[in-house]
């Protein structure tokens, strides 16, 4: 068994896949925290955990088929270190080196090459790594910051996690953030990995899989403005406070995007309810929203209401708004799919 030496992981994560490991952080723990737990944290692995002694970890840099440099985790942890706050379906704090920091040697022309491609350390039976890849116009970007890990929450990266270095690519969608961070590539393709070119991509509703050509449509790399109700939890019975209800979530749009509002409804739209209160990374700056919004809002109910369905949608700093349905946007991969959370409640006088 390819898995028998994966991590032991916490027992409240909601399994989705065993091998590779999938595991959710159910709802109602992902707002009791602004940074979540790296114990609790979404896990999603596409192949085994790979085990890595810190003493013979190297990463290699290389511009195409050249190997440029080879550094240990003793080199990376000589870049000043730089400290981050970014949702990669969780919220948490990343340290490490900047990516413009350890390419700078390499004096990298942006105009000469097109791609960063980075692998993993986890292979396929096939002995292929994990892989992805970033336009090299973000990787170049100081103010894009992307970093080489080696923290997460201030403490040295989980196994689970991509321990002992793994790339954080903010406001990116979580394929692209590698763990277990093997290679670094400057190239004029994209990475050739399964996982950049024929997954993780996004078709129009009634593509299926008789007719789908991943070759047509642009890699993820931003996600769209999103936002969920983690309490109250689905069917769950509330009590009313002062003849409402008190909801709680987060928001979180991709490429720095700021969420400036909460919109909910207990009427399907008829009226709406701004969140009062959003908590984000108060050291952000301009465009460079890379953490999570925790929001809470208290909604009134009509006294003749025993159950209601709470709708929210997040409005992030383009007047980006989350679509209403999910059957205009539902495509084969179920990916981009951010329409309206709907949770429904029961209320108790
Ligand atoms: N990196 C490697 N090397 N192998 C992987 O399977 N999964 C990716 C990304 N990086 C993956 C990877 C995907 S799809 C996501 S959503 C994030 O890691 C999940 O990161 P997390 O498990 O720390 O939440
Ligand atoms: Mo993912």
């Amino acid at each position: 068994d390819p898995y028998a030496n994966d991590p032991k992981r916490h027992k409240v994560l909601k399994v989705n896949g065993p091998k590779p490991f999938c595991g959710e952080t159910p709802g109602p723990l992902l707002c009791e925290s602004f940074l979540t737990p790296a114990d609790t944290f979404y896990v999603r692995n596409h192949l085994p955990v790979p085990e890595i002694d810190i003493k013979d970890y190297e990463l290699e840099i290389a511009i195409e088929d050249d190997t440029k440099k080879v550094i240990n985790f003793e080199n990376i942890k000589k870049y000043p270190k730089y400290t981050i706050t970014t949702a990669i379906m969780c919220n948490a704090s990343w340290s490490g080196a900047r990516l413009t920091d350890v390419l700078a040697d390499l004096k990298i022309n942006e105009d000469d090459w097109k791609h960063v491609q980075f692998e993993g350390y986890d292979l396929d039976p096939s002995g292929v790594p994990y892989g992805g890849s970033i336009p090299i116009s973000r990787a170049l970007d100081p103010r894009a910051d992307i970093i080489l890990a080696y923290e997460m929450n201030g403490e040295p990266i989980p196994r689970d996690h991509g321990y002992p270095i793994r790339a954080i690519v903010p406001g990116v969608v979580g394929a692209r953030n590698v763990k277990w961070l093997a290679k670094i590539v400057i190239s004029n393709e994209e990475s050739r990995s399964q996982f950049q070119r024929g997954d993780y991509k996004g078709f129009s509703p009634s593509v299926d899989w008789d007719t789908v050509d991943f070759s047509k449509s642009p890699a993820i790399l931003d996600m769209p403005v999103t936002s969920a109700i983690c309490t109250p939890t689905p069917g769950e019975i509330v009590k009313l406070k002062d003849g409402k209800i008190p909801v709680k979530g987060y928001a979180w749009s991709g490429g720095g995007k700021k969420i400036i509002r909460i919109d909910l409804t207990v009427d399907q739209g008829k009226t709406w309810h701004v969140a009062h209160q959003l908590i984000d990374d108060e050291n952000a700056k301009e465009g460079r929203h890379w953490s999570w919004t925790l929001w809470s809002a208290e909604i009134p109910i009509d006294v003749d209401k025993n159950e209601v369905e709470v709708w929210v949608k997040a409005v992030d700093a383009s007047y980006n708004v989350q679509p209403e349905s999910f059957e205009n946007i539902w495509n084969l991969r179920g990916l981009l799919c951010n329409a309206y959370h709907r949770v429904n409640v029961k209320v108790k006088k």
